[in-house]
């Protein structure tokens, strides 16, 4: 079993946790809590890069080893770091569990030392037309973000 942890957080503070566990060759469990986010669906990517040093905005793009389109986590042409939305309740905070099998914690497709992101709208998941759609799911700003790093 692989274990990783992500905390979320902004220059003004922390947004919440992500843990991400694998058993062997299995999916890639993720379970998270946020807190302090605008109400609504709001996208959620693993980012390729875990560099931070300028906030989100230097995490890169959405990690796609395979070079495919954007999509959502069902769709067989999308990112591996499309994780689609989650739902950020009335008081701003959301709790989820994600099952997915293009997140890896190791191998050449491993998901450690990049990024986890949360956006500021909703992920249209490749269909809403807009001319980021394929790209970014015009999922808007980069709200929180954090490094997934290995934990014990
Ligand atoms: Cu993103
Ligand atoms: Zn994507």
């Amino acid at each position: 079993m692989v274990k990783a942890v992500a905390v979320l957080g902004r220059k003004d503070g922390e947004r919440g946790t992500e843990f991400f566990s694998q058993d062997g060759e299995g999916p890639t469990t993720v379970t998270g809590k946020l807190s302090g986010l605008k109400p609504g669906l709001q996208g959620l990517h693993v980012h390729a890069l875990g560099d931070t040093t300028n906030g989100c905005m230097s995490t890169g793009p959405h990690f796609n080893p395979a070079g495919k389109g954007h999509g959502a986590p069902e769709d067989v042409n999308r990112h591996a770091g499309d994780l689609g939305n989650v739902t950020v309740g009335a008081d701003g905070s959301a709790s989820f569990s994600i099952v997915d099998k293009q997140i890896p914690l190791s191998g050449p497709h491993s998901i450690i030392g990049r990024a986890v992101v949360v956006h500021a709208d909703p992920d249209d998941l490749g269909k809403g037309g807009h001319e980021l759609s394929k790209s970014t799911g015009n999922a808007g700003g980069r709200v929180a973000c954090g490094i997934i790093g290995l934990q014990g």
